[in-house]
């Protein structure tokens, strides 16, 4: 399964783009989280790559989020294959020693959420019909304390506390005013922006830069490195749980009923 994600290195500038192709919506399934994690790897083992850009490749969707059909109805062990999976794909891109750029180019709720919080800098393209926020509240149930944390350190305790409740999903210019983005332009210049944006992170010694990096982001990083398995055993028995399987049918039940 490598076909999920368009990845592209410019060795000129040792900038790499990771494009979301993952029909119809880029949801983040255990396929998309297994080749994102290798693809991120591999990049992270080139020598040739100093920064990479995320972004997507379906039209107004940069990603839905996790892929709720990989959280209903499964087993157990399924449960921990995909959780782990989905810390995984967190640890090593909060933890990337590269410039990450999000070019948030389409709607981008919860864990696509997750991924733009956990670049360096993010990008948004100014359309307020594109939404980005974490609004697992809303699904009735609980960012993990990890979203929680990447978010906090975002954009602060306050914003972080109001947003989370209310499972709030942001339009891009009120996303821009709360810094839950660092910037908003129009979409055909989004490309542009994120390789000048990249240019100018790259104009450092990525010594420091990856030192200073890992300084801000370690205590975070470590309080889910430490309490791994325990997380995942919070993720079963939440996700075992009978009203939860309801709460998430309902809402997929939504989204189904929405279109019609
Ligand atoms: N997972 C699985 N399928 C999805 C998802 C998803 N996250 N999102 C959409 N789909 C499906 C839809 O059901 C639909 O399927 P079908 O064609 O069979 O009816 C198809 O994708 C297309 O969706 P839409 O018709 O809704 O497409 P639109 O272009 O109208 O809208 C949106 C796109 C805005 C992305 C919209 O689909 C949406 O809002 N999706 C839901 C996003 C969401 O709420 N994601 C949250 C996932 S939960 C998460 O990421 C963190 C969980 C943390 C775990 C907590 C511990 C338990």
């Amino acid at each position: 399964s490598n076909n999920k994600i368009l990845v592209e290195l410019d060795e000129s500038s040792g900038v790499a783009t990771m494009k979301f192709k993952s029909p119809p919506v880029n949801s983040l399934s255990l396929d998309f989280l297994t080749e994102f994690c290798i693809s991120l790897e591999k990049l992270e083992n080139n020598r040739a790559c100093r920064g990479v850009i995320f972004t997507s490749a379906i039209p107004k969707i940069f990603s839905s989020g996790l892929d709720i059909t990989e959280m209903c109805g499964k087993s157990t062990e399924h449960y921990a294959e995909f959780w782990r999976a989905v810390q995984e794909m967190w640890l090593r891109l909060y933890g990337c020693n590269m410039v990450t750029i999000a070019a948030v180019n389409g709607s981008s709720p919860a864990g696509g959420c997750l991924i733009a919080l956990s670049c360096d800098y993010r990008i948004m393209v100014d359309n307020p019909k594109f939404n980005i926020g974490l609004n697992e509240a809303q699904l009735g149930i609980v960012a993990p304390f990890w979203f929680k944390d990447t978010f906090v350190n975002v954009v602060g305790q306050r914003i972080a506390e109001r947003s989370l409740q209310l499972g709030a999903l942001h339009p891009a210019p009120e996303a821009l005013k709360l810094g839950l983005v660092d910037e908003l332009v129009p979409e055909e210049k989004l490309q542009e922006k994120a390789a000048a944006v990249m240019a100018q992170w790259l104009a450092l010694p990525d010594h420091a830069r990856q030192i200073t990096k890992s300084m801000m982001r370690k205590t975070v990083l470590d309080r889910l490195i430490s309490h791994r398995e325990e997380d995942i055993q919070h993720f079963i028995s939440f996700t075992s749980k009978e009203s939860i399987q309801k709460s998430l049918r309902m809402y997929m039940e939504m989204l189904r009923k929405k279109k019609s």
